[in-house]
């Protein structure tokens, strides 16, 4: 079939356009431009949301045939329109958009595991809560700071649950609480089908970030806050399957319950 990683076959790539115009037909539409010379159709394929979209890149692959790596590249290239990770704030200097809103909370701001470059995918944003969507968040759990007694952030992937600290490799001062939680709730998880949660404290147990929404939901006073990964640990990682949504979903569930019935009993 079709790969990303080898040359296709232009029947295959053929094949490959069809369905990706099925698959999201609000986001990508396959466009007969006419005929090469010895009869076969030459495709655009227009990607993006075509309401939206007042200005547009042309891109051409294959001007030249032996060149195979301009189509494998430009096959890449659209797959890649679905691995986006930040936000869509333009940046005040250069062409990137978007700042990571993990990275952009007030909590140790923009200092271990964030960037201030604003083309990286961990960018921190200008200032803490520059942006709308961390500030909304933000605002909306200040307001209502008494009456929030858990948080959870959930994330994909590499089935992991994880509790503060992360800006900061010291432990918290609910460590030993926050653990036995996140002890128990994997265990519920497992019970289902059996997937493996690893846990612990965020910055030893993945890595560590600052301005991360966890570890502030923790500092204004929200002791039971957790960041999920869910499945799976990287064989299709960001692009899992949808088969697996059910058996994700009602695992992780349990785990949820299971805090949700802890912190319901000690709050
Ligand atoms: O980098 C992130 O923001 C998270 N990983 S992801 O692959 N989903 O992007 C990890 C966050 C770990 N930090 C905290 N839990 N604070
Ligand atoms: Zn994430």
């Amino acid at each position: 079939g079709h790969s990303y990683t080898k040359y296709n076959t232009w029947e295959k790539i053929v094949e490959w356009t069809g369905n990706l115009a099925k698959k999201y037909p609000n986001l990508v539409k396959k466009v007969d431009i006419g005929k090469t010379v010895e009869g076969r159709p030459m495709y655009v394929l227009q990607v993006g949301n075509a309401n939206s979209a007042t200005k547009a890149i042309f891109m051409d692959c294959g001007i030249h045939a032996r060149e195979w790596i301009s189509p494998a590249f430009c096959q890449w290239f659209v797959k890649e329109d679905r691995m986006w990770r930040k936000n869509r704030s333009p940046s005040d200097d250069g062409n990137c958009v978007g700042t990571d809103l993990n990275r952009n909370f007030n909590i140790s701001w923009c200092d271990i595991g964030s960037s201030t470059e604003p083309c990286s995918e961990i960018y921190c944003g200008a200032t803490a809560e520059s942006e709308i969507e961390a500030k909304n968040v933000a605002n909306f759990i200040r307001s209502h700071v008494d009456s929030i007694k858990a948080y959870i952030s959930i994330h994909s992937y590499s089935q992991m649950l994880l509790y503060p600290f992360s800006y900061t490799y010291n432990l918290a001062p609910d460590h030993k609480e926050l653990d036995e939680i996140a002890k128990g709730a994997v265990s519920e998880l497992k019970g289902l089908y059996g997937t493996s949660y690893t846990y612990g404290p965020s910055a030893s147990t993945i890595y560590p970030t600052a301005g991360s929404s966890d570890d502030w939901a923790y500092s204004v006073g929200i002791k039971y806050s957790f960041t999920f990964e869910l499945r799976d640990k990287g064989k299709k990682g960001f692009l899992l399957p949808q088969s697996q949504i059910k058996a994700t979903c009602q695992e992780s569930t349990l785990a949820v319950a299971y805090i949700a019935k802890y912190v319901l009993a000690h709050s």
